[in-house]
């Protein structure tokens, strides 16, 4: 008989949740029919502030650019020795496939400039456009990484106690 234990159940064993998954995981492995009524929905770990949230994920560099002022500069840009010194924001509404004069000045491959792209996306654009999202029927924001980081999707993190300088109103100020 497959019996899930519920997250609290595990973490008062002093197990973990990762275990708690793996357990799951092989019982079901070992059935020859999944049966997921088996496990009832009151051992979901679902916080109850999140059963009914309507998510709305946001890559803050590219939401919106809310504040010119704050705008990533080429130092702040990994592999800074291979980007032109002409590197610019790029325009908003700009065809994605159209290249800027510094990524010509990087050579002909699209993908060996287009990582360093920057639109200069940041928190004051999010604050702008949450009666947007809220006419939406968004009622939660799952934001990827806002911590310091040079790549522009900042899942590599430099340091978890700031967020990144260029989403915050005072870049100089901000930096680490
Ligand atoms: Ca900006």
């Amino acid at each position: 008989m497959k019996r899930a234990m519920s997250c609290r159940d595990t973490l008062r064993q002093g197990g973990k949740v990762g275990l708690f998954l793996v357990v799951v995981c092989a019982s079901a492995c070992d059935s020859s029919e999944p049966d997921i009524e088996e496990v009832p929905l009151t051992n979901h770990c679902t916080p109850d502030w999140a059963r009914d949230a309507v998510f709305y994920q946001i890559f803050p560099e590219r939401f919106r650019n809310g504040d010119p002022d704050n705008d990533p500069i080429r130092a702040s840009i990994d592999h800074v020795d291979q980007t032109p010194e002409t590197l610019q924001v790029m325009p908003w509404t700009d065809d994605w496939y159209a290249r800027a004069d510094w990524e010509h000045d990087m050579g002909d491959d699209f993908y060996e400039s287009v990582f360093r792209r920057r639109y200069g996306g940041d928190l004051q654009g999010v604050l702008d456009k949450l009666d947007y999202l809220q006419d939406l029927g968004i009622t939660a924001v799952y934001f990827n990484p806002l911590f310091h980081a040079r790549s522009l999707h900042k899942y590599d993190g430099t340091s978890f106690h700031h967020i990144d300088p260029y989403f915050g109103p005072d870049p100089a100020g901000d930096w680490p």
